[in-house]
């Protein structure tokens, strides 16, 4: 673990994105299961969603300029959206809206910026037929499970090395039995053996995962923010008031985690086009100034 774990407990500061069909909404990225959008009328998102060519390129480029490095993106949230090119999951990005793998731009711009790699990938499912009814039925249980692990199995083989899986929100099955995690996470490490899994698939794993406050563990742990406040999906500032951290709390926060020896994943939210708002590129890019002349970066 020591080995793996290395350049992680280095990094310090990564970049977290949250983009799916909820950008569109502009309020939060649960809108679906808080304002109780019945699915069909959810789906029709997915014919508006259509991120400008580049945009995963300036995400990377900002990320960069801020002296992160390395990204986490939400493959899929709990929405059921899949921005990559799957065949387990009809409900994505190349088949629907855009026909393009935003994944795969994804990990070419990171790449290409010179930063790690990691998918966010969301165990509760609100798309899907079993989701709810695979806690008490086993047929169910099975073909969810089939479903999960193949979407897995599609991230993991096809695009190369990645580095980081963070998985979000194990539910309904609350035991890790009932995920059969441990079976899923070997093979996730059987095809990506330098991979870092977080504690969210209910196996402690590699890193814990205190969200919106930093909290020191007593084992390796990264922070997670977001400078939406509540929301970690784009926030329309003709719905509701974006907010927005200041370069000087940004840096009081890195000085924080590196003190108490955690990481800083702090997170985005791109507008429905992918671009990023400028409540995030002004303080991101005067921390990587601040931290370029402390001679951090
Ligand atoms: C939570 C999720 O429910 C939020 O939407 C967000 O993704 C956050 C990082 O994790 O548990």
């Amino acid at each position: 673990r020591d080995k793996r774990m290395a350049w992680w407990r280095e990094a310090r500061f990564g970049m977290f994105i949250h983009y799916g069909l909820y950008a569109l909404i502009g309020r939060n990225e649960w809108a679906m299961s808080l304002e109780n959008y019945p699915i069909e009328e959810y789906e029709k998102l997915a014919r508006e969603f259509n991120p400008k060519p580049g945009a995963p390129r300036e995400w990377a480029r900002l990320a960069k300029e801020a002296g992160m490095k390395y990204m986490v993106l939400t493959t899929r949230h709990h929405e059921g959206f899949s921005l990559w090119d799957s065949k387990v999951n009809p409900y994505n990005a190349v088949q629907m809206g855009p026909k393009r793998d935003i994944v795969k731009e994804y990990v070419d711009a990171c790449r290409e910026f010179g930063l790690r790699i990691g998918f966010y990938f969301s165990l509760m499912d609100w798309h899907h037929t079993d989701s709810w009814r695979c806690a008490f039925d086993p047929d169910a249980r099975k073909r969810f499970l089939d479903y999960i692990q193949g979407m897995l199995r599609e991230l993991m083989t096809q695009y190369g090395k990645i580095d980081i899986l963070w998985y979000d929100v194990p539910a309904p099955m609350e035991h890790w039995e009932g995920w059969d995690s441990l079976k899923m996470n070997l093979m996730v490490r059987e095809l990506q053996p330098d991979i870092i899994i977080n504690n969210r698939s209910r196996l402690d794993e590699d890193f814990g995962t205190p969200e919106g406050h930093i909290t020191a563990m007593d084992r390796d742990w990264e922070a997670c923010m977001t400078f939406n406040d509540i929301s970690w999906g784009y926030v329309d500032s003709n719905q509701a008031k974006p907010y927005s951290y200041t370069p000087q709390q940004i840096v009081k926060m890195l000085a924080q985690v590196s003190h108490d020896g955690g990481n800083l994943l702090l997170n985005i939210g791109p507008a429905p086009d992918g671009s990023v708002p400028q409540e995030a590129v002004e303080p991101l890019t005067s921390v990587g100034k601040w931290l370029g002349q402390n001679g951090e970066a």
